[in-house]
């Protein structure tokens, strides 16, 4: 296994700057749901019957016939509106919308069999039942059976949540008018969650796969270890994990095991195989520090773009990690400060502005086809296309002898330089500083991409080059 580190003075600047987003979040968070809206609680049948629980929340004070914005999610909507319609959905619900929270099928209090990232069934087979028939159905139940509403629909939702929105893109039931898939995976061996290029990501995947399946409802794996770095090297041969723990329960981790390669089982469910339209206008969020679906966003966009010739489909990227947009202010992320608060300026200045003009024809479009954060100039940039060709050159880094890292290419002549390390399994290098705690429920996680590494630094299987202060 290799593992080198790419070094660069930016990634020192800015020490000492952030306060979790989470304590952000506990401390501004007001519980005045109930003042501002009607909670309505319904189980909406779909089509093989399946009951979905979904709570409805209608602002009290407005009389003007509004749109529905729906987030469904498998993580659990007890709790949610509390924390999002103060949050993440602070200036959507100022604008005024019928928001529509719901647990997807077989998760929660909802009917039915989960199935992680359930591919869509088969063309023509009217019983075939998918996260895109199961909101088709939900948004034909809402139109019919919550009154005042001006028959159009919006849906947003991030990671799992952005995933459903694609799925809710497909095929979509005609009052959908506009959905913004946020950090969705695409492709979950190529890039996203459970695979890096094929590459395995053991501790994500076997967290994971526990949290969802061990029961309808999120469940962390319980270490008897504090380190889990220690957890995993005892674990031993990956078949270990079904002998001890899973007993073959967990069709997410059986899956993992039977399918190491990208067959037709991955190829399936990736949505390369889905998109091939742009159906409703699409707003695509991803964040550069994104641990977990950093992917998926920007393959959504492109696979998207070479279809969009109405101009429905946008991308904007931020200094966040996955889902960081969503709380706090953004201002910076573990050490990096961005100068700005970043994730407040998306959910007032895009969320909150793209929705209204889609389901209210409120106000005017400025987005771009692109607008992305460009760290250390700490700018938004605006682009007519990405990636940027036109703003672009590349260049290429070259590795030199001694742990040097230039742009001028090596010598071509004289003795052929290499480096070279031994890589031993027993030994592995962590990714993160130790001790490493559970994925779920972090806390180190989901800021592990901007973490100092030099912990790694000098060890004999890892080579590090360094460039001059770029
Ligand atoms: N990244 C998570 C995920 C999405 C879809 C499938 C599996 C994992 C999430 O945060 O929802």
């Amino acid at each position: 296994m290799r593992h080198k580190t790419l070094k660069a003075t930016w990634w020192l600047v800015g020490a000492g700057c952030c306060l979790s987003t989470a304590l952000v979040l506990a401390q501004s968070e007001p519980d005045n749901v109930n003042q501002i809206f009607d909670k309505v609680q319904a189980m909406i049948p779909v089509r093989d019957g399946a009951r979905l629980n979904t709570e409805i929340y209608k602002p009290k004070n407005s009389t003007e016939p509004l749109p529905f914005l729906l987030l469904r999610t498998p993580y659990g909507i007890s709790g949610r509106p509390k924390r999002e319609l103060s949050g993440y959905l602070k200036e959507l619900s100022e604008e005024g919308y019928i928001f529509v929270f719901q647990d997807i099928r077989g998760r929660y209090r909802s009917e039915g069999q989960f199935i992680m990232l359930r591919p869509l069934g088969e063309k023509g087979d009217a019983k075939a039942v998918d996260e895109s028939t199961d909101t088709y159905d939900s948004v034909e139940w809402l139109l019919k059976n919550v009154p005042n509403h001006n028959g159009r629909v919006g849906v947003l939702g991030i990671s799992y949540g952005g995933w459903l929105t694609v799925m809710a893109m497909l095929n979509p039931h005609p009052a959908i008018k506009a959905v913004s898939p946020q950090a969705s995976p695409a492709d979950m061996f190529l890039g996203d969650d459970f695979h890096h290029n094929g590459a395995f990501r053991l501790s994500y995947g076997f967290e994971y796969a526990a949290l969802l399946e061990t029961s309808k409802e999120n469940t962390s794996f319980k270490f008897d270890k504090f380190d889990t770095y220690e957890w995993y090297l005892d674990l031993g041969a990956l078949s270990n994990a079904n002998e001890k723990y899973f007993h073959g329960k967990l069709p997410t981790w059986n899956d993992f095991v039977a399918h190491p390669n990208y067959d037709e089982f991955w190829q399936k469910q990736a949505v390369a195989h889905y998109l091939n339209q742009v159906t409703v206008p699409t707003l695509n969020i991803a964040g550069w520090w994104d641990q977990e679906d950093f992917y998926g966003p920007l393959k959504i966009y492109e696979l998207l773009e070479t279809k969009d010739s109405m101009h429905l489909n946008y991308l904007v990227v931020g200094p966040w990690n996955h889902g960081g947009w969503a709380s706090g202010a953004g201002g910076c992320l573990g050490k990096i400060d961005f100068q700005s608060d970043t994730s407040e300026f998306f959910r007032k200045e895009i969320q909150a502005p793209w929705f209204a003009y889609f389901l209210k024809d409120k106000g005017k479009l400025n987005l771009p086809e692109a607008l992305t954060f460009q760290t250390g100039a700490n700018k938004w940039k605006s682009y007519d296309q990405w990636p940027p060709r036109r703003h672009v050159t590349e260049r290429k880094l070259y590795l030199q002898a001694g742990g040097r890292l230039s742009f001028d290419p090596p010598p071509q002549s004289g003795k052929l330089e290499f480096d070279s390390y031994v890589s031993d399994p027993k030994h592995p290098v962590p990714y993160r500083a130790r001790p490493i705690e559970p994925t779920y429920p972090g806390p180190g996680w989901p800021a592990w991409l901007v973490e100092d590494q030099r912990f790694v630094h000098l060890r004999p299987d890892v080579l590090s080059w360094e460039t001059e202060t770029l």
